[in-house]
């Protein structure tokens, strides 16, 4: 077993080529905490998804390095080997962060990947080699500008559109964006801006044919859930609920939700993220892979991921291109069909190309065993 001899974080900047946004506010340069994880004979990679801002979740940039530098890696580095089952168990000690928890591990399995030379999605148990693409849309300022991208987004191949919305301009869009296209796979994400006295504007949206409506009301309550689920046809899909395995359990014995968005960045990692993955396909309920802006580092173990026979819907699994004017990896390219390869090389298969990733980083820092080095 390979022994892991340094923890690595960087904090990177990414100017995305449009702004995104949701109904919790805009993003306009992708920042994240990269993990690199060296061990003896590999090196491995993970990705962390919170943003600058605790608004999608409660973990935030700032916040996720520290708890990295001083609690997490700590923990993986007394742990030892490059195991990431191991480091796992190490880290249940500490609570939450579960997005800080993922970049550790998933980097740590990364590196025990590479050293054996096998792939992420050979490892996990892929179904295929490529995997279908969806897109998230931003609000936009009109519905014409709305139209308009979403149309280019279709034109570019992409076989789901999903919206963001919020109260206000939500049912008028849907039903303008689903009478310029009346066959295409199309959902709605509400971030939770929602309460279930709103359950109208759901009903509404009952006649768009909707594939799912995402996240509708507030992160903590499945109950309202399960209520608004009894009054609409259209089936609810949940997304920040959803933090672990047991939440997915729960979420679908409650009736909160028929359909599951697995981000593994967001529920402790690859590990819980297919324990999910195959809780959910047990008892037949779909689901599908989110993102959450990735660079090609989270992007590649998302796509590996969405390899697994459970992901039966198209996911936000886009091209680099669609986010940023340069990736820090190789940019990930879907076909015209759709569709984008998943990565087959060892572990996540791509690492940030250098230079790029010495031109993005803003800050880094190295943690040994016992004593946290100088910042560089
Ligand atoms: O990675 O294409 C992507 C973004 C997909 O809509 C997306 N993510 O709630 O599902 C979601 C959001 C969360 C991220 S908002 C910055
Ligand atoms: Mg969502």
């Amino acid at each position: 077993m390979t022994r892991i001899a340094a923890i690595e974080l960087f904090l990177v900047e990414l100017p995305l080529v449009r702004p995104f946004r949701t109904s919790f506010g805009e993003t306009v340069t992708k920042r994240c905490v990269l993990v690199r994880v060296e061990a003896d004979d590999a090196e491995g990679w993970g990705e962390c998804v919170a943003d600058d801002r605790p608004d999608f979740s409660g973990e935030f940039n700032e916040g996720a390095w520290i708890a990295i530098r001083d609690f997490l890696a700590p923990l993986v580095l007394d742990a030892g080997d490059a195991d990431a089952a191991r480091a796992e168990l190490a880290l249940r000690a500490l609570r939450g962060n579960r997005m800080a928890k993922a970049a550790l591990i998933d980097a740590v399995l990364d590196a025990a990947l590479r050293a054996r030379g096998v792939s992420l999605a050979g490892w996990l148990g892929a179904a295929r080699h490529r995997v279908e693409c969806g897109v998230s849309v931003g609000i936009a300022a009109t519905t014409d500008a709305l139209l308009e991208q979403v149309d280019g987004y279709l034109a570019d191949g992409y076989r789901r559109i999903k919206l963001k919305i919020e109260p206000g301009t939500d049912v008028e869009r849907v039903r303008a964006v689903r009478a310029a296209h009346p066959d295409i796979l199309l959902s709605v994400d509400a971030n939770a801006a929602y309460r279930l006295d709103d359950a109208e504007v759901f009903r509404a949206m009952d006649d768009a044919d909707l594939l799912m409506i995402e996240q509708p009301l507030h992160h903590e309550d499945f109950a309202q859930h399960a209520a608004l689920q009894g009054q609409i046809e259209t089936d609810v899909c949940l997304d920040e609920s959803i933090r672990s395995a047991a939440d997915a359990t729960a979420a679908l014995d409650l009736g909160a939700c028929r359909i599951v968005n697995i981000k593994q960045g967001r529920v402790g990692g690859i590990l819980e993220a297919k324990r999910i993955h195959d809780h959910c396909l047990t008892r037949g309920a779909p689901v599908w892979c989110g993102g959450m802006l990735e660079t090609g580092v989270g992007r590649a173990q998302n796509l590996a991921l969405a390899a697994l026979p459970g992901f039966t819907l198209p996911g936000d699994t886009s091209a680099s291109s669609r986010y940023f004017p340069d990736d820090l990896t190789e940019p990930f390219e879907m076909a015209p069909d759709g569709t984008m390869a998943v990565p087959s090389g060892a572990g996540i298969g791509v690492t940030p190309r250098p230079d790029r990733l010495a031109a993005c980083t803003s800050r880094r820092e190295i943690i040994r065993r016992g004593a946290r080095a100088a910042k560089e």
